[in-house]
């Protein structure tokens, strides 16, 4: 399945500013429906490092307006990316379905007990540090050791809320406090966190670990992009989250079929 990402940010990495008015964030989520996604992702507080955190008002005005719209319009399910909570909240009020939790871990019980309570679907996505230092010095002993560690930790304590299993969906969160290195043992683990008995989603679209290892700049990323997503199907991977819906959904759909037709 294919997530598609809607920013409704004036600074994400790749395309802030882009889709930062309501009306231009609406039309590109008709868009990447029409082009295949399965899932919207509405966001409305950049995570790139060094991104300026957005208050809870400022986050909720971004994205309540734009999901509100979606929602009657839409006939593929919106998650809402968000740290937050409230805005969590506010956003399935509005129409979202789906809780894609950036800060899984450091929101506590309330983002469990939203879920809980709403039987949402859940991503829990792994971050070390947050957004404003997580690529300072990302450090680990064992990168897979201690991402699969915080899962299990993590779908523990979700249980413990009264959350389902069948809610949730495992992300590794590549580029969130993770060098070049731990993102590539992280891709090359994927069979293992597999074993955890969740899908995993996972978003490598245009990240910056991909110019860090092959030199190319930020518009040229999307080929290296297009081969993690056949390399994360390769592995088992669910869901990808994607800015180029269109030419994922042709690249993956290829891989499936060759993979289908393997001796
Ligand atoms: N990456 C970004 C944002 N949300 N959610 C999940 N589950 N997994 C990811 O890897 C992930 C995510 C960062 O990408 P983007 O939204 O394009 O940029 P920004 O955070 O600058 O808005």
């Amino acid at each position: 399945m294919l997530m598609g990402i809607v920013n409704v940010t004036p600074d994400s990495f790749s395309d802030g500013g882009r889709y930062f008015s309501h009306d231009a964030a609406v039309q590109h989520a008709m868009e990447l429906q029409a082009e295949g996604a399965d899932i919207v992702d509405v966001g409305g507080e950049s995570t790139r490092p060094d991104a300026r955190p957005v208050t809870e008002a400022e986050e909720m005005r971004r994205v309540l307006p734009v999901i509100e719209r979606l929602a009657p319009r839409l006939s593929v399910p919106i998650s809402i990316d968000t740290r937050k909570p409230a805005v969590a909240r506010a956003a399935l009020a509005a129409g979202a379905a789906i809780v894609n939790d950036v800060g899984a871990g450091a929101n506590g019980r309330e983002m469990a007990e939203l879920v809980a309570g709403t039987r949402a679907g859940y991503v829990c996505m792994h971050m070390q540090g947050t957004p404003e230092t997580m690529q300072r010095a990302p450090s680990y002993e064992d990168v897979v050791d201690e991402v699969r560690n915080f899962f299990e930790r993590h779908l523990r304590r979700l249980r413990e809320a009264g959350v389902r299993a069948e809610q949730v969906v495992l992300d590794v969160g590549l580029g969130f406090g993770k060098t070049v290195r731990h993102n590539l043992e992280l891709l090359g683990a994927l069979r293992t966190f597999g074993k955890l008995g969740r899908p995993l989603l996972l978003g490598a679209s245009r990240k910056s670990f991909i110019s860090r290892l092959l030199g190319v700049s930020l518009e040229e990323r999307g080929p290296a992009s297009l081969a993690c997503a056949n390399w994360a199907v390769l592995q088992g991977v669910e869901l990808l989250r994607v800015h180029d819906v269109a030419a994922t959904r042709q690249a993956v759909r290829m891989t499936e079929a060759l993979r289908d037709h393997s001796s």
